[in-house]
């Protein structure tokens, strides 16, 4: 017999998923869970062929051609399949629309599309989470002009008048540090702002607009002296002269993804408000962004654990299907369980998004928001990288061969833990969160999930390890560097706690509706700890780096 191996099966993205289904059934009234379903299931389908379909044919890039044959500058971008498939589905299921409908469900209706539609859209979801933030910042500036402007074609739900937006904020300079931008915004003799400058890491370079810090010429240095600017990038059907594409970034991942690195000529502008502060007018834009990164993150893990499960009941080895391999079990089993966690606490970010965006969230819950947002960001992303890779080592060497199309979604899943910020900067920017009492907010958050628990171990090590993290804090708050170097720790420490009491809510609705998975993944996921907080040894760490 030749040594044959059946493929994993993707399960169906909507219809297998039981997370899913389960968070919509609990938390969504029947008209609208009833209203969602054929969307979704649209969705489904669609990630089932696209993974069929990558499955099948030479995986492709996108190419720059920058002169056409007569010597004219044309900068023209040419898309995979699923980019030029995007603006068709993405309108027709009304991705974007649906988060900025007249709903405090909305967000968690938008989220639910963006978690099937993430993996089948090659990334094509990065310039909708762009187009998505820059449609809540232009709302937050309250600039009525541009919103009558653009927000008509972000959140089109026709293709034909549909534009994806970008956020032109990292520089070669700059980095995360935003405060060194060299971007400039100069006044011309008619009035109209112009920007000139080098953008090295910019998303939807194919869309028609942008949001982009500039310093307004002969402002001070520093962040606070950033202005932000709205552009657009087309005339008719021909880019701006003054927007000129270098090159594409040669990435790691996400290659489908045409990230380019652009230069500003003289480009017009508008600012979105007071000339100043453009990274507090652009921080909307980012904490939905940060939300898009970790419903993208958990969507990765969905796959690889789906693919992953389902080979283990197909493949034998050592006499038995995988799945029966008491340690092959036990491995699954641990990454389903961060899985549920990362899912629940992602979610929640998403839900809580638009119930605090409607008025609807409780006083202290915009504050939960603010603090869950950077740490399901910096959670998910790392934990994606550690499951993906999980899920590779699941199929042995079948998993780093490329026409089986697993590398791919480890290498696309490094890019949760720098895309909008690394785990330090969301660490960091936490401790931003923390400076308010969004611990004390998080403490009642916690035990309203928590009510109506009944596994007491979990409660007691959720209510223990969130005490213990506001001593933490309390401890180190006086000094700036111990906290900065336990940042991280903190974070996954009240990420984790977050998780589980969240958990445990999902828990107690399933256990009552006769689905015990969720109270067992609760169980699993406290058994590994809680705790993440570190002790920083400033002598240890000068010795080691020394
Ligand atoms: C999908 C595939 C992608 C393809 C590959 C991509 C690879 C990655 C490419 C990228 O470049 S992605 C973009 C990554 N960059 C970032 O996400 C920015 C990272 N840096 C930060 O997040 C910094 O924290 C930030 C620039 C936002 C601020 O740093 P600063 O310069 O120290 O500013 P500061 O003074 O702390 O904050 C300025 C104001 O913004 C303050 O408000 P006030 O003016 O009222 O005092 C802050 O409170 C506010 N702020 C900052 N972050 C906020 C926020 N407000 C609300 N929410 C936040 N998250």
């Amino acid at each position: 017999m030749a040594f044959l191996q059946d493929p994993p099966q993707l399960p169906h993205p909507y219809r297998d998923d039981r997370s899913l289904l389960a968070l919509l059934d609990r938390v969504l009234p029947a008209g609208r869970r009833a209203a969602l379903d054929s969307d979704l299931d649209a969705l489904g389908d669609y990630a089932q062929m696209a993974w069929q379909r990558a499955c099948t044919t030479t995986r492709r890039k996108p190419v720059l051609t920058r002169w056409d044959a007569w010597g004219q500058r044309v900068d023209r971008i040419e898309l995979t399949p699923a980019w030029q498939e995007g603006p068709q589905l993405t309108t027709r299921h009304a991705v974007l629309a649906a988060g900025h409908a007249d709903s405090a469900h909305a967000r968690l209706e938008e989220f639910a599309r963006v978690y099937l539609y993430h993996l089948a859209s090659e990334f094509y979801t990065c310039p909708l989470a762009m187009t998505d933030g820059a449609a809540t910042a232009l709302k937050a500036s309250g600039n009525r002009e541009l919103i009558e402007r653009a927000l008509p074609h972000f959140l089109s739900r026709d293709a034909g008048t549909f534009w994806l937006s970008g956020q032109w904020m990292t520089e070669n300079t700059g980095g995360s540090d935003v405060g060194h931008t060299e971007t400039v915004a100069r006044r011309d003799t008619t009035g109209q702002w112009r920007l000139y400058g080098r953008k090295w890491f910019s998303s939807a370079v194919v869309g028609e607009a942008a949001l982009a810090l500039a310093r307004p010429e002969g402002a001070g240095t520093g962040t606070a002296a950033l202005a932000l600017f709205y552009v657009e990038t087309m005339d008719g059907d021909r880019r701006k002269p003054e927007l000129v594409i270098d090159r594409l970034k040669d990435k790691l991942g996400t290659q489908e993804l045409p990230t380019a690195e652009i230069h500003l000529d003289g480009l017009p502008a508008w600012p979105l408000g007071e000339l100043a502060h453009g990274v507090r007018q652009v921080a909307p834009m980012l904490n939905v962004t940060r939300t898009w990164n970790a419903i993208c993150a958990i969507a990765s893990m969905a796959r690889a654990i789906g693919l992953a499960r389902d080979y283990a009941t197909r493949r034998q080895a050592f006499g038995r299907p995988l799945i029966e391999q008491p340690l092959h079990a036990q491995t699954l089993a641990d990454m389903q369980a961060g899985f549920e966690g990362a899912f629940a606490l992602a979610f929640e970010v998403a839900h809580l998004l638009g119930r605090v965006e409607h008025g609807t969230a409780a006083p202290h819950e915009a504050a939960v928001l603010r603090l869950l947002t950077p740490l399901a960001k910096l959670w998910t992303g790392k934990l994606a990288v550690k499951l993906c890779s999980e899920a590779l080592e699941c199929f042995g060497g079948a998993g780093y061969i490329e026409d089986t199309g697993l590398p791919q979604l480890l290498r696309d899943a490094q890019v949760y833990a720098i895309w909008e910020g690394t785990t330090n900067v969301l660490s960091l920017d936490s401790l931003r969160a923390l400076a308010g009492d969004s611990l004390g907010a998080l403490r009642t958050a916690s035990a309203g999930w928590l009510e109506g628990n009944d596994d007491m171990h979990a409660a007691s090590a959720i209510r223990q390890t969130l005490d213990a993290a506001a001593r933490w804090l309390d401890q180190h708050a006086s000094r700036r560097d111990t906290l900065e170097a336990g940042a991280r720790g903190l974070a996954i420490t009240l990420a984790r706690c977050a998780a589980a009491a969240l958990l445990a809510r999902q828990a107690s609705w399933s256990s009552q509706h006769g689905d015990p998975r969720p109270a067992a993944a609760l169980q699993r996921f406290v058994g590994h700890g809680l705790d993440r907080l570190v002790t920083p040894d400033a002598g240890n760490i000068a010795l080691l780096l020394g």
